[in-house]
């Protein structure tokens, strides 16, 4: 049988395909008084997939309001892009920090 949701006799059995939504996560960058404004700009190319121009909107807005939205993601990838983050951050020496609050 092509589709389990299809009846062969009388009686139907419910089979449910509904996919449950996975909890998303936000990642928030945070701004400081330290860490470049290029670095800022890399990391949210290379971390957080954003082209350019979005890239340095959202360093912008992390310096003028003291954070900003990097992604939003299911709980596993919003954890490894904090702690990719945090890790480029301490290479370079940079305070820079990333958190994570539920959607
Ligand atoms: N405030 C930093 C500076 O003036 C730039 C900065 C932006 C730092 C965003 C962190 O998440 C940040 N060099």
């Amino acid at each position: 049988m092509a589709d389990k949701n299809q009846t062969d006799g009388a009686v139907k059995e419910r089979v449910d395909v509904k996919e449950k939504e996975p909890t998303l996560y936000t990642v928030v960058l945070l701004n400081d008084d330290y860490t470049t404004m290029d670095f800022v700009v890399r990391v949210l190319e290379t971390v957080f997939q954003k082209s350019p121009a979005e890239a340095f909107r959202i360093m912008m807005q992390v310096h003028v309001q003291g954070s900003g939205l990097a992604g939003v993601y299911p709980w596993e990838v919003a954890e490894t892009k904090v702690e990719t983050v945090t890790s480029m951050a301490r290479h370079s020496e940079f305070p820079l920090r990333a958190t994570i609050e539920e959607e």
